[in-house]
């Protein structure tokens, strides 16, 4: 059974594991850059957003039954991301590449903003909104403006559509299999700011936990995998990751 103790210490026996780790993962979700300003996916349901439903917009039907409504939400967000900047958490997890041999990032997120904060290795499994491609033709497409009213063509045609998986569609496979790697071969795997529901992503931690990884959640509420993790952080990951840094630069007195 699962201690339950103060941050300070949970800090230190976290730091204890990652001392004797070579690999470590962290697996993120929207939570990871709240304190950032970017809504989660969600809490993304705001302002004139607030009367549909994300898991309507975020999926190929949704674009096809209405392309303006799906184009204009996410150009929304693109706007809401501009002069975001990446946050402790993100800054945290950069810095202990510094601590421990290696760490890769496998990330839900679209924003970015690990890359942003200088992680080395990331993995995008639900793509990025900084990418775009066509519709039917998968066609790349670049420099694409804001405050278009809605989805420019494709020199094929096409509508263009912004480069991230939605739901019903197949992630990247070479994500889904590096992620999977990652999640195997380290000894450490943190799964932060993830309500931990949408598949595939879900399952990885638990592939981690079959292949006897220690689990480290960090999230303020409850999961459905809280139950099997090693340690649980309750608290926000902005405040929870550096915690941990220090207490891994104490234990090995840099
Ligand atoms: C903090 C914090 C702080 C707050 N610090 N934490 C098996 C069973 C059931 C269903 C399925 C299944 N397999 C597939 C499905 C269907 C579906 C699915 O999982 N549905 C679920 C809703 C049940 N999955 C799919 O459709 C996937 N595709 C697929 O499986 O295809 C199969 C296929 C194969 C071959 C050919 C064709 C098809 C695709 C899933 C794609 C998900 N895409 C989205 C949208 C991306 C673009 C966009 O953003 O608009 O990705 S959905 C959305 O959810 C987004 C996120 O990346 C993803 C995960 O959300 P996340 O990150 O967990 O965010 P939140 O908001 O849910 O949670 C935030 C958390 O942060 C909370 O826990 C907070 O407490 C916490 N938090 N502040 C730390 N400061």
């Amino acid at each position: 059974m699962r201690e339950k103790s103060d941050m300070q210490t949970l800090a230190g026996r976290v730091a204890k594991l990652l001392s004797k780790a070579e690999r470590v993962t962290f697996l993120t979700g929207a939570g990871v850059s709240k304190e950032s300003g970017i809504p989660t996916f969600r809490d993304a349901q705001t302002g004139m957003w607030a009367n549909y439903n994300p898991q309507e917009l975020a999926t190929p039907e949704g674009f096809l039954k209405d392309p303006k409504l799906v184009w204009q939400w996410y150009d929304y967000r693109r706007k809401l991301l501009g002069d975001a900047e990446p946050n402790p958490g993100h800054r945290a997890i950069v810095e202990l590449e510094s601590l421990v041999t290696k760490v890769t990032v496998v990330t839900q997120n679209i924003d970015g903003l690990h890359q942003k904060a200088g992680s080395s290795d990331v993995v995008e499994l639900h793509g990025s909104i900084k990418k775009f491609y066509c519709f039917d033709g998968g066609h790349d497409a670049h420099d694409v403006p804001f405050d278009l009213e809605e989805p420019p063509l494709c020199k094929c045609g096409s509508m263009i559509r912004p480069g991230v998986v939605w739901f019903g569609e197949a992630l990247p496979p070479h994500a889904m299999s590096r992620g999977l790697k990652e999640c195997a071969e380290s000894e450490v795997v943190f799964v932060a700011g993830t309500s931990a529901l949408v598949q595939p992503a879900a399952s990885l931690p638990y592939a981690a936990h079959r292949r006897g990884a220690k689990l480290i959640e960090v999230n303020p509420d409850e999961t459905p995998i809280t139950d099997i993790v090693d340690e649980f952080m309750q608290g926000p990951s902005g405040q929870v990751l550096p915690m941990v840094v220090a207490a891994l630069k104490e234990l090995k007195g840099v």
